[in-house]
């Protein structure tokens, strides 16, 4: 029993997604860089001499995958189990077809071994080195006739505690904090879920879970996990690590051990630059200014740029162009067009009306004294600052 197991788990890839730009005639971003991610796992589990992938459902995007999507997936599978590995695939809600067979099915129907497609609650007992470990699964299509809770208990009954064991599942457990690009899934009251407590009372070591989009971790002991999804897929989720779980169990003092940690892929980097515009006297110089501050090589971005219906607009085409010359993968122009009314309500209390007066101003100099344009925007900045400190008292 010297040996330990080493273990992947990872969920939530969506391959098949084919939003974001082509770049260079190449397949669409969110395509090309979701498989890149995959193949990092893949290189991963061959360096690491791993065992087993837990794959806990959404792999794919749909349940009828176009065949490059299907083989894209099998050329990566193929890479995992020529290492030796076992994979064990859970179906999750976006693998079932709306009618038929789902598509993990041919890799059953072609008799690979070393892929067990989880498309029942049951248990499986697999051989692995010189120990067996017991995998329990739920997967989504499961949970539609009957609560989680129920099938969870009969299957906890055929799990010998000697061993070690994992429960595979792709759930919604509540609380669990989602990600950007998840969908406000507590709002929807059918959509299956449970509860954190449920799994202290279950013999599993390992829970490995799958849906939520955000990596986290439910529980210590046992070890309850999300491992979020595999790459980020909007500007909501800049700030998220995206990678996927490595654990060992090693048996130690007549007990198994588990040690595991997070580990990050190579991510698509999302920038959003705000840009306040207004009242100014030439937009589309200030926000060229400001892009040149930043390095966007290979970056995705976003430029959100404040202005009043006053506002002079920006030049897009030039903006953009000087993006995508800096080498940025996507450029996306957003709006934040404020009303006046409220800084109007923000300077109410005291009684003076600030942002109507800076733009009657404006609107002043502009249509009565253009002779005092070329000042504009030094005496509408005075006028604020005399505006501020009035308000202050
Ligand atoms: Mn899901």
């Amino acid at each position: 029993m010297g040996e330990k197991i080493r273990i992947v788990h990872s969920a939530d890839w969506h391959l098949g997604v084919m939003s974001g730009p082509r770049v260079a005639n190449e397949l669409p971003l969110m395509f090309k860089s979701v498989l890149d991610a995959a193949n990092e796992l893949a290189n991963f589990v061959e360096e690491n001499n791993v065992d087993l992938v837990i794959l806990s459902g959404d792999i794919l995007n749909r349940g009828n995958p176009a065949p490059l999507v299907l083989n894209s997936l099998s050329e990566i599978l193929k890479k995992i189990i020529d290492t030796g590995a076992k994979v064990v695939f859970l179906i999750g809600n976006h693998e079932v077809p709306g009618w038929g067979e789902h598509p993990l099915k041919i890799y059953e129907i072609l008799g690979i071994e070393d892929i067990i497609v989880a498309d029942d609650a049951t248990v499986y007992n697999l051989e692995l080195k010189n120990t067996e470990m017991q995998i329990a699964t739920i997967p989504y299509n499961t949970l539609h006739n009957i609560q989680f809770e129920d099938i969870v208990a009969e299957l906890s009954k055929e799990i010998n505690p000697l061993n070690p064991s994992i429960l595979v599942t792709h759930i919604f457990v509540r609380n669990a904090r989602l990600s950007g690009s998840d969908h406000k899934l507590s709002l929807y009251e059918y959509e299956p879920q449970t509860y954190p407590d449920i799994f202290l009372k279950l013999p599993f070591d390992y829970v490995a879970l799958g849906h939520i989009h955000k990596y986290q971790k439910i529980l210590a002991r046992p070890i309850v996990i999300y491992p979020g999804s595999i790459q980020r897929m909007n500007f909501s989720e800049a700030m998220d690590e995206k990678g996927f779980i490595y654990a060992e169990f090693g048996w130690k003092k007549s007990r198994w051990n588990i040690e595991w940690r997070f580990q990050p892929v190579d991510t698509l980097r999302y920038r959003t630059i705000d840009i306040d515009i207004r009242y100014q006297e030439n937009p589309t110089l200030i926000i060229m200014k400001k892009i040149e501050s930043y390095k966007l090589l290979n970056e995705m971005v976003r430029i959100k740029i404040t202005r009043t219906q006053r506002d002079l607009k920006p030049n897009i085409k030039v903006i953009r162009k000087r993006i995508t010359d800096m080498g940025a993968l996507y450029c996306k122009i957003d709006y934040n067009t404020v009303t006046e009314t409220l800084e109007r309500h923000a300077d109410s209390k005291v009684g003076i009306e600030k942002g109507d007066s800076i733009s009657r101003l404006h609107d002043y100099i502009t249509k009565k004294r253009p002779d005092l344009i070329p000042e504009r925007e030094e005496l509408i900045n005075v006028a604020k600052d005399i505006l501020k400190s009035i308000s202050r008292k």
